[in-house]
């Protein structure tokens, strides 16, 4: 198998100058994901309080059936993309599941992140050598871009694991809309999304009791003192997070614990932090069904079907490109 894999050239530096000269204070949640942090977002999928990997895995595995009868998988070959990927633990239920059933498809596994890409490819290779994959490691619709060149197959897109959630709604429609205008009629779009619920049990999902949720958000400073020469003391900021179960957003920061100054030796540069102040990380967006309906939509879909999981804590929902 050829692993190929090229390095994007997303700009920590950019972002930081950009994202550290307005108020508030933030950075993109796509920078939480070097190997520390994938190795950390690992950590919280397996965290009591992190429901959202489990109920999706429950979704694959009581309804894989239904599911792809409904995406008509069997019926010709098709591309099976999937964006931020990540170390597919959940999609493998679903790709085991399309080579024993002797579905004609290529795995393209796209991800922003090449460490956890070539861990994945790997894996899929010991654990299904019959599997078809071409990691793609590229933003998403430079992906698009590329797969399209390589294959006119119907496209069947996987965006799982609630990641949509980092968008705002603004950002979502964006997304949507531009993910349709690049794509052909009867592509499918496949998304995993974090239901509403009780706001308790969110809260508690992304301010766990042992702080690996705070270790996660914490490692952007980490490493931004590694790719950036920056001095953050890792002790001078927390973590804060809480949900707001009107917008339906989980909203984190890290707030600096005191005035301080830092130095970013890369930048030749140095910010200000004053006491509590806050640098913004990371939103979670959750929604209801019909907040997902309007969405799809309104973007350019049809959808297909919902399925959900028996506690109605997260949901799978298929949309069809109009
Ligand atoms: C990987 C974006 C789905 O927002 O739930 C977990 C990341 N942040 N705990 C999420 C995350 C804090 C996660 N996603």
């Amino acid at each position: 198998m050829q692993i190929k894999t090229q390095t994007v050239n997303i700009n920590l530096a950019k972002a930081v100058r950009e994202g550290f000269s307005k108020s508030p204070k933030s950075i993109s949640s796509m920078f939480l994901y070097d190997a520390e942090g994938d190795r950390l977002f690992q950590e919280i999928m397996k965290m009591p309080e992190y429901y959202l990997t489990r109920c999706e895995q429950e979704i694959f595995h009581m309804q894989k059936e239904e599911i792809f009868k409904e995406m008509r998988a069997f019926d010709e070959p098709f591309n099976l993309l999937e964006f931020g990927a990540g170390d597919g633990s959940k999609t493998k239920i679903l790709l085991r599941y399309l080579l024993e059933k002797g579905a004609n498809f290529t795995y393209y596994p796209v991800d922003i992140s090449e460490h956890i890409l070539s861990e994945l490819a790997y894996s899929l290779h010991e654990e299904m050598p019959a599997l078809k994959v071409h990691p793609m490691n590229f933003e998403y619709f430079d992906a698009i871009r590329q797969i399209t060149n390589l294959s006119r197959q119907r496209n069947i897109t996987l965006f799982l694991g609630s990641n949509m959630g980092n968008f705002t709604i603004e950002q979502g429609i964006d997304f949507y809309k531009n993910f349709a205008r690049k794509s052909k009629a009867g592509d499918l779009l496949f998304v995993g999304i974090d239901r509403r619920k009780s706001p308790y049990v969110i809260r508690k999902a992304y301010d766990d009791p042992l702080g690996i949720t705070a270790a996660f958000n914490l490692n952007l400073l980490r490493r931004m003192n590694r790719e950036l020469g920056a001095c953050f003391n890792l002790e001078a900021f927390r973590h804060y997070s809480f949900y707001e179960p009107v917008s339906g957003e989980v909203r984190s920061y890290l707030i600096s614990q005191k005035n301080q100054q830092v130095h970013f030796e890369v930048l030749e540069t140095q910010f200000f932090f004053a006491k509590d102040e806050l640098i913004h990380t990371e939103i979670s967006k959750k929604y209801s069904p019909e907040e997902i309906t309007r969405l799809a939509e309104e973007t350019g879909y049809k959808v297909l079907r919902h399925f959900t999981d028996g506690r109605q804590y997260f949901l799978n929902s298929l949309w069809e490109v109009k």
